[in-house]
């Protein structure tokens, strides 16, 4: 079969107003950029014209500037899935300007194949290689590209001269059978494989390639700071302490991590101890924390769904993929973030908060619970089904003036069934087996930053007695008054007394 060549923007043409796109990648690693980048001039110029012109989008998470960035400034996305950290395109979805629909990660592909999401009419897939027989060997990231592949009206290919073909053979593409015909999922170590290392299509579906050189869209790696990195001790210490105690085997169970500076600063510090043997992750995200734990010998393995790392460190990987080859895998996002192996091998979770209550309930997503910032992302594909859950975060927010720790969470995305530990750099609060009452304690004395501790136990004070003792109509006071008066601190209990 041989294919047609074309340029991003003779393929950004074929595309129609009112499409579906599905595209490869997960967060900017693999992500299409070269059509999408024409797609949004050619929305700005249809638009200048008087013409409507937006699609819909789906990708695995994130995708970088050339996706989110470029068609929400062009203004030509209508519908978006499942996860985004754009800050063009939050602004616009805070603005009601996107109909935007935040899934957990490993339901994406599911989703589509039950037809929740609509017909793929177009996807695009970043490939580093693509052959006459219609193997597609992905780059930086597994995602849905498996799903979107089979189940798309046609398919566009980006061949990314940036991405080397050294990656062939680092993917483990398996996609899983509609109920009632599914079957278990066949892994039992971070390490098995399952699939193809490549997707096969009919070669008459592949409609266009387009040859790209063009690096990864990937966010600056940022240093630990102070509070970053005492979370990050906290968490080591508090592994460690539960590897003593013998709840977590001495053999290390494998490790979640989600995306970010605390992220980073957890691995480096669970790294750093010479007591945690090398461990495995099961995870969604590979960063740079994890390569250099791997160069180290401290993580002996990664299964991921991308390497999501700067473009220095993936030049890096592909420069000494010999030493790489047998240390990591990527995977579809619905085998990576799968609940049902995460509870199989008894992955430790470690995801961000942006507040949680003192009850233990956690908001990943809303700040003061209307506008979005990023999703939930796989946050609750993993803690859900995690052996050990921890959310961290730092106890305060903008200069101090919000407090992390609040009486009730505005958005709820993890519930107090479903988190087991607590950290940030005040300490730790373990909520395993407490009741709410005794988890506030725990939350309020070990998490919550000095300066609200006491306006926090004064909550608890003007609260109606109960299992989960609460003020309805203070709660969100302190969300209120930060609404009002720009900061939390100045909460005044005494107007809900009377
Ligand atoms: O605002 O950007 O204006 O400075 O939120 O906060 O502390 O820089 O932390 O970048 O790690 O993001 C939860 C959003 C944390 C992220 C979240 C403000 C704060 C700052 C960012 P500025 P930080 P991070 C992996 C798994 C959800 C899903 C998940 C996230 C900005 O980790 O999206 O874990 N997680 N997925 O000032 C008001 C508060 C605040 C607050 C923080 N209480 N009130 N603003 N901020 N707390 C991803 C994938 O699945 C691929």
């Amino acid at each position: 079969m041989s294919y047609k060549y074309m340029s991003a923007a003779a393929a950004a043409s074929l595309i129609h107003d009112g499409e579906l796109l599905g595209l490869s990648g997960f967060t900017p690693a693999g992500s299409p950029k070269g059509i999408l980048s024409e797609l949004a001039l050619l929305a700005e110029k249809k638009h200048a014209l008087g013409e409507h012109f937006q699609v819909g989008v789906i990708s695995g998470a994130s995708t970088g500037d050339s996706c989110d960035g470029k068609l929400s400034r062009a203004k030509a996305l209508s519908f978006r899935a499942p996860y985004t950290t754009n800050v063009d395109f939050r602004k616009a979805v805070n603005n009601n300007e996107i109909n935007y629909t935040d899934i957990h990660l490993s339901q994406v592909a599911q989703r589509i194949r039950s037809g929740f999401l609509g017909r793929i009419n177009t996807a695009i897939i970043e490939a580093c290689d693509v052959t006459a027989e219609g193997r597609i060997y992905l780059t930086a990231a597994g995602g849905i590209s498996p799903t979107i592949a089979r189940l798309s009206d046609r398919i566009f290919i980006e061949l990314n001269a940036a991405h080397s073909k050294s990656l062939i053979g680092m993917h483990d593409l398996y996609e899983m059978e509609r109920p009632p015909y599914r079957q278990p999922i066949p892994i039992t170590t971070a390490s098995d494989r399952i699939g193809l290392p490549y997707i096969q299509v009919e070669p008459s579906k592949i409609k266009a390639i387009v040859e790209v050189d063009l690096p990864d869209e990937a966010r600056s790696f940022v240093e630990p700071d102070e509070v970053t990195t005492l979370i990050g001790e906290n968490v080591a210490n508090f592994l460690i302490s539960d590897m003593h105690t013998g709840t977590i085997p001495s053999t290390f169970l494998p490790l979640q991590s989600g995306v970010g500076n605390i992220a980073n600063a957890v691995l480096s510090a669970l790294g750093k101890d010479p007591t945690i043997p090398p461990f495995e992750m099961y995870t969604e995200v590979i960063q740079n924390s994890v390569i250099k734990l791997i160069k180290e010998g401290r993580i002996k393995f990664g299964s991921t769904c991308s390497l999501t790392v700067t473009n220095d460190c993936l030049q890096d990987i592909y420069d000494n993929m010999d030493f790489f080859r047998n240390k990591f895998i990527i995977r579809p996002s619905e085998i990576s973030n799968s609940p049902e192996v995460v509870r199989r091998l008894g992955v430790i979770s470690m995801n961000t908060a942006i507040e949680a209550d003192i009850y233990g309930n956690v908001n990943s997503t809303h700040i003061c619970g209307t506008k979005m910032m990023n999703g939930i992302g796989g946050s609750g594909d993993f803690t859900r089904n995690a052996y050990i859950s921890i959310f961290s975060c730092p106890s305060t927010a903008k200069g101090g003036k919000i407090s992390s720790i609040v009486p009730m969470v505005s958005h709820l995305d993890h519930s107090e069934h479903s988190v087991n530990v607590l950290i940030t750099e005040q300490g730790v609060a373990d909520l395993r087996g407490k009741s709410p009452m005794e988890r506030a304690k725990a939350v309020i004395e070990n998490c919550a930053h000095p300066d609200y501790k006491q306006l926090l136990w004064d909550y608890l004070k003007i609260s109606t007695k109960g299992q989960t003792s609460h003020n309805l109509s203070a709660a969100f006071g302190m969300h209120q008054v930060f609404l009002e008066q720009g900061d939390m601190h100045l909460i005044d209990w005494g107007k809900y007394t009377h």
